[in-house]
């Protein structure tokens, strides 16, 4: 998560491998779309930057967040992609929903990265209100789409 010393938009990009001849799956919520939205074309925009072509990046979308498990699963289990990207936004409410939902995805695509061999990356954004969610996806603390982005690429570059 972002704090204030950490940007995250802000890579070295004399650091950040060469994401060329990857394929990347993006799947992100509706849920928040306002917010859900900026981080997936963060994350399209960031790839692209650094070699991905466009047309090597799979976009699809689900309803909330609780589905990107699924989504994820489907993604990983093609054997289609280099690395998956999971973008979802849950904002505390007044229901323990928030809790149940976060806790979820965070096991869910937890199990996919100990069981398939495609990292899954993590770009839930979980805040208490909209503001924060408003500063990680392109306002004052960053994009958390591009910190996204920056890791799967360092995932993608090595042999495990
Ligand atoms: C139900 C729900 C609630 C209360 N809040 C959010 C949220 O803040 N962000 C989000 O992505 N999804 C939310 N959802 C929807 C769930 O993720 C899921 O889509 C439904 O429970 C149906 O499975």
């Amino acid at each position: 998560m972002a704090t204030e010393l950490h940007n995250l938009s802000e890579y070295d990009p004399t650091k950040v491998p060469s994401g060329k001849g990857k394929k990347i799956g993006i799947v992100y919520a509706e849920w928040n779309s306002d917010i859900t939205y900026a981080l997936r074309d963060g994350a399209i925009a960031t790839l692209i930057s650094n070699g991905v072509k466009r047309e090597e990046i799979t976009i699809k979308s689900v309803p909330g967040s609780f589905e990107l498990i699924y989504g994820a699963s489907q993604m990983v289990k093609s054997n289609k992609y280099d690395s998956i990207i999971a973008i979802g936004c849950v904002i505390r409410g007044d229901t323990p929903h928030f809790d149940y939902i976060c806790e979820g995805v965070t096991a869910g695509l937890s199990k996919l990265n100990v069981e398939y061999n495609t990292p899954v990356i993590f770009g839930l954004i979980t805040t208490n209100n909209l503001q924060q969610a408003q500063e990680r996806s392109g306002g004052r603390l960053g994009n958390k789409g591009d910190e996204c982005a920056v890791t799967a690429l360092h995932m993608m570059s090595q042999e495990w």
